[in-house]
Parts: structure tokens; sequence; C-alpha cells
């Protein structure tokens, strides 16, 4: 799905900003004094619990005037996300729905509206999460009669509009569609999709805006002499031009290659070693609302620690913030909203009777194709970005459980049938072992979540540090793939100081770090350290968690804790090496 760009043939009105906002409501004009912004969450923007605490349906709305220009146009309704479920209703009638919280949907609403007049826009967005939603949650009743949501993942369950609104125009016969594929020569392969037949014609234009290869046709390959490279740190973009009589379509694209070769990770060829952060998409106020200070700040910050790459946990993050990675270079794992397809983690942390995770009582075959449209969904917003370098199908499923296989292996397949140009992941829980995980064989990186000295070993970094090297070891030896950490943490409340190996001070989280780190380098297969998390973040109540999960190198309000000078020095340290 094309991102909505301005062209000469097409035009965009932003509809951001304040909308009627309203807990009970349907698509005729809202009865509400509440206004909410977009884009945000809905959550904390209230003072009232009871907006915080819904579960169901809330709805937003607004008037919309189309320009009068676009008479003879198509008119496109874009919602960049509604998390999780979203109705669109153009007046009275329904034009949209979506499910899958983190992935943009449109509506050719051309039939309903008339250039130069309004429109009463209305979006309902539903926070449900169950067993056949990506993520899974599930609902209950307390016994007043209040509906609760639960979820097995470790964030706030923000809702609302947190993405950018559109109104687009497009020429009545359009290009819908762009598939690129770069190979180190500067051969570009491309597959142009339209509305109807016809002939399309593509140009490549460098950064500078110099034409520098044509091609003709809806499919073909053209070649870029002296081809510059994106690299990471070292980005280059070029544009691929769709023309067709009426339309123009400018796809901006990097030249790389990504490839997993023995136990390297190679980007155009040569070994890629990731240092960086699990991320949230979390501020206050905001919750999960894309705003452009904080993704500057924050990539400014991963820059000044020495990161060069980052995992979209534990969804698909806003387009603005892959199109900044691409532009300045960082690399991305880009992972699904697949968390929590893990029951044991449920019974481990709130003492609930053990379940099998797979099973068409929990989570069967409905689940996985909500699970595949996501990883649909996914590729198709995000096949075009070079700092996009590996998908991450899942985070820690049970892997090890039964049913984990045939879980997880049509996925794979239909992920390497998507993007056969990507490597294939998933973070593996602590639970799941280089003995027992049942599904890492079919995916091309080992990405492990581990917590030595915190959740294990806690406040002993010594049994710690012994733990992780043979549980490294042990994937490394059985898979002979690359091997990476994707989580590894401390929660440390800032300002608190200890000379001893005091969980929670921040001497701790630094000593923690560090001890990972010299496992880490006494690991051949090794590729990559991502520390969770970049920021604290908002969570779910829970007496193991205060305000929130507070493993963030940086506070919520994105101030170092003494561990993000740590880590300065190490990455720092590590650039000019591996
Ligand atoms: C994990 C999860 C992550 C949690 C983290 C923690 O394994 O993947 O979502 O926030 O642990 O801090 O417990």
């Amino acid at each position: 799905m094309l991102k909505p760009r301005p062209t000469p043939t097409r035009e965009l009105v932003s509809l951001d900003g304040l909308w009627r906002f309203a807990l009970e409501g349907g698509p005729g004009p809202l009865d509400t004094a509440l206004e909410a912004a977009v884009p945000a969450s809905y959550n904390d923007l209230f003072t009232d619990p009871a907006v915080r605490d819904h579960v169901g349906w809330v709805w937003y709305q607004r008037q919309v005037r189309v320009p009068r220009g676009w008479a003879g146009e198509r008119i496109v309704l874009r919602l960049d996300a509604a998390t999780h479920h979203g109705r669109v209703y153009v007046g009275d009638v329904l034009v949209a729905e979506h499910t899958g919280g983190y992935t943009p949907f449109e509506a050719d609403i051309t039939e309903h509206v008339r250039a130069g007049q309004e429109f009463r826009l209305t979006v309902a967005v539903g926070n449900e999460l169950t067993g056949v939603t990506i993520p899974p949650g599930t609902i209950t009743v307390s016994a007043d009669g209040r509906r609760r949501q639960t979820y097995l993942h470790d964030f706030y369950n923000y809702a609302g509009l947190a993405r950018s609104v559109w109104l687009c125009s497009r020429p009545p016969v359009h290009i819908q569609d762009i598939t690129l594929v770069t190979g180190l020569d500067g051969t570009v392969r491309y597959t142009v999709e339209t509305s109807e037949p016809t002939p399309v014609r593509v140009r490549v234009l460098d950064a500078a805006g110099t034409q520098v290869a044509v091609g003709e046709g809806a499919t073909g390959t053209v070649r870029i002499e002296d081809v510059t490279l994106w690299r990471p740190g070292a980005p280059y973009l070029y544009e691929l031009v769709a023309e067709i009589d009426g339309d123009s379509y400018p796809q901006p694209f990097g030249v790389r290659t990504v490839e997993v070769r023995g136990t390297e990770f190679l980007i155009n060829g040569e070994p890629f070693y990731f240092t960086g952060f699990g991320r949230h998409e979390d501020t206050p106020v905001r919750g999960k609302g894309h705003d452009d200070a904080y993704l500057v700040h924050d990539f400014q910050l991963m820059d000044w620690t020495g990161a060069n790459s980052f995992r979209t946990s534990h969804y698909p993050y806003a387009e603005e913030v892959m199109d900044f990675a691409d532009r300045h270079g960082i690399v991305v794992i880009d992972e699904t909203a697949a968390v929590g397809l893990n029951l044991a983690v449920a019974s481990g942390l709130f003492g609930a009777p053990p379940r099998p995770t797979f099973s068409p009582e929990t989570y069967g075959e409905a689940t996985r194709d909500a699970h595949a449209q996501a990883i649909r969904e996914l590729v198709a917003r995000d096949k075009n970005h070079p700092s996009v370098v590996m998908w991450c199908l899942a985070n820690e499923p049970a892997s090890n459980e039964e049913g984990a296989r045939e879980y997880f292996e049509p996925l794979v397949e239909l992920t390497r049938e998507l993007d056969p140009t990507r490597p294939v992941t998933y973070s593996a829980v602590m639970f799941a072992t280089h003995d027992n995980d049942r599904i890492a064989d079919l995916f091309d990186v080992v990405c492990v979540n581990r917590y030595y000295g915190w959740y294990i070993a806690t406040g002993d970094l010594a049994t710690a540090e012994a733990y992780l090297e043979r549980d490294l070891r042990g994937w490394a030896e059985r898979f002979g793939k690359p091997v990476m950490m994707s989580e590894y943490g401390a929660d440390t409340q800032p300002g608190l100081h200890s000379v001893w190996d005091t969980p929670w001070t921040e001497e701790y989280q630094q000593a923690y770090l560090e001890m990972h780190h010299r496992v880490f380098d006494r690991i051949e297969a090794f590729v990559g350290e991502h520390v969770w998390n970049f920021a604290d973040f908002q969570t779910a109540h829970g007496i193991h968690r205060v305000d929130g999960n507070k493993k963030g190198v940086f506070t919520r309000d994105r101030r170092p804790k003494a561990a993000a000078h740590a880590l300065r020095t190490r990455w720092k340290g590590l650039a000019g090496r591996k």
C-alpha cells in the first residue's frame, strides 16, 4: 500500500487536529463536549477514569470539506492506523472496517462526497483484544458488571487514532502499488501495479534529482551506473518515479542487499553487528500518538548512544519512523504485533493455571489467520524501506510448546513468499531454550530475550553470567545460525544508587549490561545486542511495575540514566571494530 504523498497528480489534506470525541455514539452527530487530539491515544488525554479504562468502541467525529478542485478525481480516506479496530462512516454510510491496530487502511469515498462540499466523518475505534486478535487478550466481567481488558503483553493497551488521518485525491486510473528489489550492481527490479491495465514508464532519480535510469513496462529491471549504496550510518536514497498517463508516484528506495550466511548477518555483503534497542511508541499524554518532535529527539539519543539499529517491539511503528530510519541510515528489525502468544508467561507472572498456548480453545486457526493478515499488511506497507533488514514475526511466543511448529511453519512460508529478500526471525522467550524450542530452525537468525540477573539470579551477576553464557552457546551450537540478543535489561529507578549489586539502582543497570557485554564478546556467532528498553514506558498495573516498566536506558521524558553513558562508551567504541 502506497504512502499518501502529494505529487503533480495527487493532493493531500491532513485531517489531524481536534475531533469531537465520545464513549457512546454512532455515525449521527455526536452529543458530546469532549474533544480529542489526533494523532494521540485517547487514554491519557482525559481525567475521567471511565475513558482510560473503557473497553469497547469510542467515537471520533469531525466535519471535512472536500477541496473544490477535486471533481472527477477518486477521493480516498486514509487512516495510518486505528488501534485496534476501526469503522469509518461518511455521513451515515459505513465505508471501511479494519482490524489490526498498527497498519494503515483506506476507503474510496468518491461515491459518497462532492468536491467543494462538507461531510461528517465519524470513526469508531474499538480497543478490544480477544483470542483471535493480534495481539491477543481476554475480556472479563467484574462482579459489579464492568468489562475489563486483560492481556499478556507488558505495555499499556493504548487505543484510538494514534497516527495521522488523510483525505487524498487520486486520478481515476492510478498507480496502486510499487515493489522494488535492488542488487549491489545497481540493478533495480520493479513491479508497478495500476488500477487498470495501462502502459507504465519508470524513471530513477538520484538524490540530486538527476535521472540515472529509465524503463518501460509494468515490471522490469533497470540499472543504475556507478550506484551509491544505502549503508547503515551512510544512507543514500534514490527515487523511482512510476508514470502512467494521468498519474505518477515517486517511491524512495535505497540500493542494498541483506543476507544471512553461516553465522553472519550481511548488509551489502559486509558483516553487520546490531547495537541498539527494543523500543516502544510511548510518551506522556500522547500514549502511542506519533509525534515528530519525539521522533527527531529519539533518533538523536540513539545516535548519541552509538546505536545503529532498533527493533519495532512489539508492533509496526508509524511510517514516519520508517522513512526517518531510511533517511538517517538506522537499521530496523520490523516486528508484527504478535506479542503474548504465550500462556505460560501468564501463568508464571499471574499464577493462572497453565493451559496449552496453541490449541483450538486457545490460539488456533483463527488466531493464525489474524497473524497471517498482520504479516501481509506489514510487508505490504514496509517492503520498500532499505532500513528494514529483517521481519520479526512474533515476540516471545511459546515456541517450546506443542503446536508451535504447526502454528509458525505456514507463517514463515507466507513471509518468505511475500518477501524472499529479507531474513525472518522471532524473539525467543526465557522458557524456550535451545533444547526445547521447536521452531528456530525455520528462521534465519536466532533472537533471544533473556533476563539473567533480573528475573532469574536477581542481584547475582556472577551466577547470571554463567547462565547467560551457557544459554547463548547452546543456541549457537545447536542451530549454527547468527545469534543476537533482542532483549536484556534491568528495571532502574533514576537517582537510586548503591556501592553493591543492588537491583533498581543505576549502578546495577550498568553492571548488568556490562556483564552481558563480556559474554557477548566471547561468542563467535554473536551478531547483535538490543537493550530492553530505549526508554521507560507505561504498562498495565502490576505489583512488578512502578508506574510502568523502568528498564529504560532513558527515562520516559528521555533523560539518560547512568547506563546510557556506559552504553555510549561501548557502542561508540564498537563502531570502529565490529
Ligand atoms: C519481555 C518482553 C517485554 C517486557 C520485558 C520485561 O520479555 O518481551 O515486552 O517488557 O520482558 O521488562 O519484562
